[in-house]
């Protein structure tokens, strides 16, 4: 579940599937305590609404993907990163990052310090890597490191160990990043996805956001018009949804209203809370890439009824930048 497939009717944001969050991560570099790894994974290979495979460019040349840092715990952000991509007409798409703080973190717009420009955006099994400074760079098809039995889940959690994600490919945009860039403490982090407004007024629209692997689950119980504005809003605002979640949750895991709501709290901001000083460890801290985070969402969905999905991480995991495996198909 995750965030795959999260607009109406399990179709894309915008009916885009380049828009389409699926996971954020956030652990500690390998052998290198100065530095984290911040993966942003979008759009995968396959989708429900339409069925069938999604476009072969990985990312929308007209969209922004940007990763918010809030460093004081107010769930607004005092940090961002934002990659936009250029058009694949012609070769390769080419990805530009940019960091921005202060207001302009808080706020929406293209602008900022540029940090990495240019950099092939990989489609096949070679991972296009760019170092810059303390900052080193990845664009581009992946295996998706996201495992699941999302077909026993829609057969009413009855699961068979079947990894729905074993050879699905997703694109993913890998940071890693000197901790001090994140500031003295723990971060709180989300993604999201933005494309410019229509018309003359300019701007730009929230596609999607979202830090909390299979929280959409809980999303997609809301009515039309607070999904939508779920995924339009932002963490600060998020105690807007805290009784449609603890009903949810009343719902699924029999819990009683006062326990709902302090679970539910724990859910809400939908933010994903990092130290760069620990190990990370879904959901306590940050996430790694073989975190079970479906397996403890789903304890917590049904009050501990359900305790696991019976699939693990997968095995095509890199000990190196940018971490996750070559994508299965490669002929794109
Ligand atoms: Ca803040
Ligand atoms: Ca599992």
């Amino acid at each position: 579940m995750s965030h795959h497939y999260s607009g109406p009717e399990w179709g894309f944001p915008l009916g885009d599937a380049r828009l389409d969050l699926t996971d954020l991560y956030a652990f500690p570099k390998p052998g290198d305590t100065g530095k984290s790894i911040l993966v942003m994974n979008v759009h995968p290979s396959v989708g429900e609404n339409p069925p069938g495979p999604t476009i072969t460019e990985p990312f929308a040349p007209m969209a922004l993907y940007e990763l918010k840092v809030d460093t004081d715990g107010d769930a607004v952000a005092d940090i961002a990163y934002r990659v936009c991509f250029s058009s694949s007409e012609g070769g390769a798409q080419r990805a530009t990052l940019r960091r921005v703080e202060g207001l302009q973190a808080a706020g929406t717009g293209d602008g900022g310090q540029i940090i990495v420009e240019g950099a092939r955006v990989s489609t096949g099994s070679e991972a296009w890597v760019t170092n810059a400074g303390d900052y080193r760079f990845f664009a581009g098809w992946r295996s998706d490191p996201f495992f699941f039995d999302r077909r026993g889940a829609l057969d009413n959690f009855q699961f068979t160990g079947d990894d729905f994600f074993a050879d699905i490919d997703v694109c993913s945009i890998v940071l890693e990043v000197p901790n001090s860039a994140l500031g003295p403490k723990p971060v709180g982090l989300w993604h999201r996805t933005l494309v410019r407004a229509e018309g003359a007024r300019g701007g730009w629209v929230q596609a999607e956001r979202g830090a909390r692997p299979a929280q959409l689950f809980l999303v997609l119980g809301l009515s039309e018009t607070e999904r939508a504005a779920y995924l339009a809003g932002e963490p600060k605002d998020d105690v807007r949804f805290l009784a449609a979640f603890a009903h949810a949750l009343e719902h699924t895991g029999g819990y009683a209203p006062q326990e709902a709501m302090r679970v539910a709290g724990t859910m809400l901001p939908e933010i994903l809370f990092y130290d760069p000083a620990r190990a990370a460890s879904f959901p306590e801290n940050g996430r790694a890439l073989t975190d079970d985070a479906v397996d403890a969402f789903l304890a917590i969905l049904t009050n501990g009824k359900i305790t696991g999905d019976k699939v693990g991480p997968h095995k095509d995991l890199l000990v190196e930048f940018p971490y996750l495996g070559p994508p299965h198909r490669v002929e794109r």
